[in-house]
């Protein structure tokens, strides 16, 4: 049985749950993005509490925080947020095709390909892997003639895939299967293995895993991969038009003076990394550079785990 002042310092700690992102101010807080699990330590006013993330300890706004369930403490795949489940499930909403769709490089790209190689598919057999909503198998159908597509999808999309294709008449050319690439049995080798896998930094997720799995068990020998190669660039580059145009908005909203809002606006739009920003060439401050250069036909999953950079080639 414990003593009152041990159990103030012995108390087990409750975990929370970050509900959004916090950038903490000073070095007695702690900063955390949404999702992260916090240990609670002591809860020293209403306000604000003392807790730990990945070993570091540090004042927390209890407003930010919600208590963890007792099946989330004990859901092991929520340990890992990119185990199947949470990732797969990720992909039966529809955020993330909204997002991809919206994305008109990336999909104009993809109809371009396969518009002017129409008459290189004619009758080929295509693996279209990692579907989503089908978009890319739908284009094959309609923009080309292959004999059939294959359009794999793990995730619960793959339900209104199948409705999509036969909405838009392609159920004769698109066959939708609901499984992951890893698992799925054909009855033949395809010739083409077109995916869109890349990710953020374009290997987040790490789906060219499965790609590679694929184009191993499933693309006939001299089969074509679309992409066939992939790059990470990277080049520096300043956004003084987005910020200028941010920072505005605190300088006479409504006929008022907001400016002392000004250094808060800067903290907190501009501390963080900005995703999905579109840069104009005007605003590189050096030619690219890339980082990373996939060769899909030849690529091994050994290769990638084995990746380091030279700093040298960063002069190149
Ligand atoms: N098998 C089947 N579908 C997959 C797999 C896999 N191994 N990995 C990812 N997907 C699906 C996922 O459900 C989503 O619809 C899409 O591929 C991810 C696309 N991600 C991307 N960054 N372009």
């Amino acid at each position: 049985m414990q003593t009152e002042k041990e159990g103030e310092d012995d108390v087990s700690p409750e975990e929370y749950v970050a509900l959004s992102d916090f950038t903490g101010s000073g070095s007695d807080q702690l900063s955390f993005s949404r999702g992260d699990r916090l240990l609670v330590h002591t809860k020293p006013s209403s306000e604000w509490w003392w807790a730990e993330l990945q070993e570091v300890k540090g004042y927390v706004p209890a407003s930010y925080l919600r208590k963890s369930t007792a099946e989330e403490e004990e859901d092991v795949s929520l340990e890992d947020p990119w185990q199947d489940e949470e990732y797969f499930g990720s992909y039966g909403t529809l955020r993330l095709h909204l997002e991809m769709l919206s994305d008109k490089s990336r999909t104009e790209a993809y109809r371009q390909v396969i518009l002017s190689n129409s008459a290189s598919l004619k009758n080929k057999v295509v693996m279209d892997l990692g579907c989503g909503t089908g978009i890319i198998s739908l284009f094959c159908a309609q923009l080309a003639q292959p004999s059939l597509v294959y359009a794999v999808e793990a995730s619960s999309m793959a339900d209104y895939t199948r409705q999509l294709v036969k909405q838009n008449g392609s159920e004769e050319v698109v066959s939708v299967l609901q499984a992951r690439a890893e698992e799925i049995e054909l009855p033949e080798r395809v010739d083409v293995l077109v995916s869109e896998w890349m990710g953020n930094s374009l290997l987040f997720e790490f789906m060219v895993e499965s790609v590679l799995l694929a184009r191993d068990r499933w693309l006939r020998e001299g089969g074509v991969m679309w992409p066939s190669s992939a790059a990470l660039t990277l080049v520096p580059c300043q956004a003084h038009s987005y910020y200028d145009e941010k920072m505005a908005f605190w300088e006479r909203p409504y006929g008022l003076d907001f400016t002392p809002l000004q250094p808060l606006a800067q903290q907190e739009f501009f501390t963080k990394p900005k995703f999905s920003h579109l840069v104009e060439p005007a605003d590189c401050l050096s030619s690219p550079c890339d980082v990373i250069s996939l060769d899909m036909y030849t690529l091994q999953i050994k290769d990638l785990e084995a990746y380091t950079l030279e700093a040298d080639s960063l002069h190149a």
